[in-house]
């Protein structure tokens, strides 16, 4: 009889079949993390619950009450958050800061019986990572913002989880089509969720110029009025992006600003005459050609104008890399183009800051720290490493979620290729451009670009489901990935979307389980 137990026990913790209850190796998380054990029974989250966080640590008290606010509109729980000390109630969850060098900076160890709950990581930022996979075990109607009918129920069982990238990034283009702070602030919500950790910032381009340069007033003035097909395009003022920049800080995400130079430039060749070399303004732009527009590279206020903006931009950009742009100069002469961009890597490490780029700026010098993101073209991937860089990739043809997903659904280009879920999904960064290793990638990068796109319902059908794929293959070794055991997760997460209100395609790759 005992060995028929046993044997009972053992086949629902290898199969995580108990009826109807999630377990962790069944809950469709996403990034997928690199160790997970099931047990048996489940934490059930209560208004008796405690949150305890360690050392009296400050800003893991505010990842604390981050977690705590995540959950109390869903759950109606009002939930302490208290400095760990001696006596703990029997019922808590504690966040504890370890010393683990196997983690790194992300990484986090989770532990789920159910009267106890503890998530370890060497950072805040580490918690706040595991604080998402916690999220992704409670019930998919725990992101809805009015109560629901409980149990809160976290399947028992140990996760041990760190990403193989550093750089886990998603881009927004609000040139083409203007978005504001609130829409920003919602996607950065989102992202947030698959433990995406940079936000690229696309500012510039020849239909808008986004961000006040307060000694350049009419970049916005004039620049910012429009947008492609002629709306009335925005701007973010240096309040509105320090508000984005801290929203995004307060989720572990890094906010990377582009200032794209010296193509993609008409909004603020229109904006002022002493940027042409013809001294006579551009009229503004609101068609979604490419390559046409390029700044005066030998003039002086050239650079008085670049160095101006990377100064003021700097300043209120605390992370490390500032995005120069550099992609489709075609207006631009290859010798001009090679000069200026070499000078504006300079002009930015002056400012203390390093250099993003599209992969054209191979053809300039590649100073100490630049990156070089990957997008079109293989041969300058391989120059940048040559010339001592690293690169960020963003293949087109697997990343960029302006793309269609198939030639039936409205939204997007497809100059690279249709991207349905399973093309976004099935590839490996670190064999995916001869001569580009593992060792070569800081990240992998989902550009939206936004000639199509003009609403936030817009942006989610073409971010939602392929962005949560993005984010595990910056985050899930390679060899832990596949496509049949990822669509099968990413099924699961149709009820997340659901429950948070996302505009999501229903691939027919999919069998959703909303
Ligand atoms: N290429 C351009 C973008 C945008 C894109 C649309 C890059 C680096 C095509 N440059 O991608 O400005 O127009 O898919």
């Amino acid at each position: 009889m005992r060995l028929r137990i046993l044997f009972l026990i053992a086949a629902i913790l290898t199969f995580g079949f108990v009826k109807g209850q999630n377990t962790i190796t069944s809950a469709g998380l996403i990034p997928k993390p690199v160790l997970m054990e099931n047990n048996l029974g489940a934490f059930e989250l209560s208004n008796k619950t405690t949150i305890y966080y360690t050392d009296n640590n400050e800003e893991l008290k505010k990842v604390a009450l981050y977690f705590k606010n995540l959950i109390k509109p869903a759950t109606g729980f009002d939930i302490a958050v208290k400095p760990l000390s001696k006596e703990t109630t029997r019922h808590s969850i504690t966040f504890e800061i370890i010393e683990n060098p196997e983690l790194g900076t992300e990484g986090y160890k989770l532990k789920i019986y159910p009267q106890v709950i503890t998530l370890s990581a060497n950072t805040p930022e580490g918690i706040f990572r595991g604080i998402q996979t916690i999220r992704q075990l409670l019930p998919a109607k725990v992101e809805k913002k009015t109560v629901q009918k409980g149990p809160w129920k976290i399947p028992d069982g140990e996760i041990t989880d760190f990403p193989s990238y550093r750089y886990r990034g998603m881009m927004l283009d609000v040139s083409r089509h203007f978005f504001g702070v609130e829409d920003v602030k919602h996607l950065i919500d989102l992202i947030s969720i698959y433990k995406i950790n940079t936000l690229h910032l696309h500012l510039s381009d020849d239909q808008g110029w986004r961000i006040e340069i307060k000694s350049w007033p009419k970049l916005t003035e004039i620049g910012g009025k429009t947008q492609v097909g002629g709306g009335k395009g925005g701007f973010f003022t240096q309040e509105d992006y320090k508000e984005i920049v801290r929203y995004a800080a307060e989720r572990y995400i890094t906010v990377i600003p582009e200032i794209d130079m010296p193509g993609h430039i008409n909004a603020a060749l229109a904006s002022y005459p002493e940027l042409n070399c013809d001294n006579k303004a551009k009229e503004l732009y609101t068609g979604t050609d490419v390559g046409f527009s390029t700044l005066c590279v030998h003039k002086d206020v050239t650079y008085k104008f670049v160095d101006d903006v990377i100064r003021e931009l700097s300043a209120i950009t605390p992370g490390e890399y500032i995005h120069i742009g550099g992609d489709e100069s075609h207006a631009t002469k290859k010798e001009d183009y090679i000069y200026f961009i070499s000078k504006v890597q300079d002009i930015v490490a002056k400012y203390g800051k390093k250099v993003l780029g599209w992969d054209e700026i191979a053809l300039s010098e590649i100073k100490p720290g630049t990156v070089a993101e990957y997008w079109a073209k293989d041969s300058n991937a391989v120059l940048a490493v040559k010339k001592g860089g690293k690169i960020l990739m963003a293949p087109g043809s697997r990343t960029y979620l302006d793309m269609q997903y198939n030639k039936k659904t409205p939204l997007g280009l497809h100059w690279s290729g249709y991207v349905n879920v399973k093309k976004a999904y099935d590839w490996d960064p670190a064999t995916s451009v001869k001569g580009i290793h593992k060792k070569d990638i800081t990240g992998v990068e989902s550009p939206l670009w936004t000639e199509t796109i003009k609403t936030f319902d817009d942006i989610e059908y073409m971010v939602f489901p392929r962005l949560p794929g993005h984010a595990e293959i910056g985050w899930t070794p390679a060899k832990e990935r596949s496509w049949d055991d990822y669509k099968k997760r990413i099924a699961k997460q149709a009820s997340r979307f659901k429950a948070l209100d996302i505009n999501y395609y229903k691939s027919p790759l999919i069998d959703w389980k909303e």
